[in-house]
This record gives C-alpha cells, sequence and structure tokens, in this order.
C-alpha cells in the first residue's frame, strides 16, 4: 500500500509527460526503501538510503541523481581508514549487475549511501525528498525519499 502511494506521488511530481514514458517503458529496476533523516533546518545535507534491485537480463549503472528539492545530489563511499571515516564520491556511478541487488543502506557493507546536498526545506518524519536517479539504460526514475525520524535510524551522527 505504501509502495503504491509512493509510486503515484513520484510520477505526479514527474508530470504526466514522464508518467507516459514511465507506462512505455517498464523498468527492470526495483527501488527497495528509499529512506532519509530528518534534518533541524533548511540548507543542511541528508543522506539518502536504499536498495536498488536488477531485475533484469541486461547490466546497468547508476550514472548521477538530482533532486529539486536540493542543490545537488552525489553517489558516495564511505570508508574506514586507520580509524578516520572518509567519503568519496563515485565519480563513474555505481554498476547495478543483471540478478543483483545494490546496498545503500546505513551501515551496509558497501559503504554507499546518496548525498542530497543543500536541503532547501527542513525535512521532518513522514515528509517525501523527492529525487531522481538517473540510469544509464532504465534512464531517469523519480523516487520519493521517506524521512525517517532521527532516533529510527542507526548509523551515527547526521551528516554535516
Ligand atoms: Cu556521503
Amino acid at each position: 500500500m505504501r509502495m503504491n502511494r509512493n509510486l503515484l506521488y513520484g510520477l505526479a511530481a514527474a508530470g504526466a509527460v514522464l508518467a507516459g514514458a514511465a507506462l512505455a517503458q517498464p523498468t527492470a529496476l526495483k527501488i527497495l526503501q528509499p529512506t532519509t533523516r530528518a534534518t533541524p533546518l533548511p540548507g543542511m545535507t541528508a543522506v539518502g538510503y536504499l536498495q536498488i534491485e536488477n531485475d533484469g537480463r541486461s547490466d546497468d549503472r547508476l550514472l548521477g541523481a538530482h533532486s529539486t528539492a536540493a542543490d545537488s545530489v552525489e553517489i558516495h563511499q564511505m570508508r574506514t581508514t586507520g580509524g578516520m571515516m572518509q567519503m568519496r564520491p563515485l565519480k563513474e556511478g555505481l554498476a547495478v549487475p543483471a540478478g543483483a541487488r545494490v546496498d545503500l543502506r546505513a551501515n551496509a557493507a558497501s559503504g554507499y549511501h546518496l548525498m542530497v546536498i543543500g536541503v532547501k526545506q527542513q525535512l521532518n518524519p513522514g515528509d517525501r525528498l523527492p529525487v531522481v536517479l538517473d540510469f544509464e539504460k532504465a534512464g531517469a526514475l523519480p523516487v520519493d525519499f521517506v524521512v525517517q525520524p532521527l532516533a529510527d535510524t542507526a548509523g551515527g551522527k547526521p551528516a554535516p
């Protein structure tokens, strides 16, 4: 029920033209559990978590993302080296091989996540943060990230 509602919101936000295109070209990609955390102020950076499942027969690649609600969106990988946590943008995107599920979740071993930079409005629990994921083959895929209360998400401090 919640998934269906998310999809409808996404399509409504994207407009009738894009909705038509999405129906004409069904994608083999499934976006699971897109979530982010509440922020205390406008203008902050939010972390986007999700899983991408590729049920198709061809490999795809997440090339980038953008949002009308933020300045920019980057695909990041977090690594701990010598006790120091470091993040780096994945300039060449993120491979989503056929049959695979790619994890961009809090505490995922991969360290992958989306960095949503300069979120224009404060995010409160229950809000939705619209992000468009750009895939090499599947094209633009609108996703609404559901804002979770800070206490509900493991993984340490909110992003600076
Ligand atoms: Cu990051």
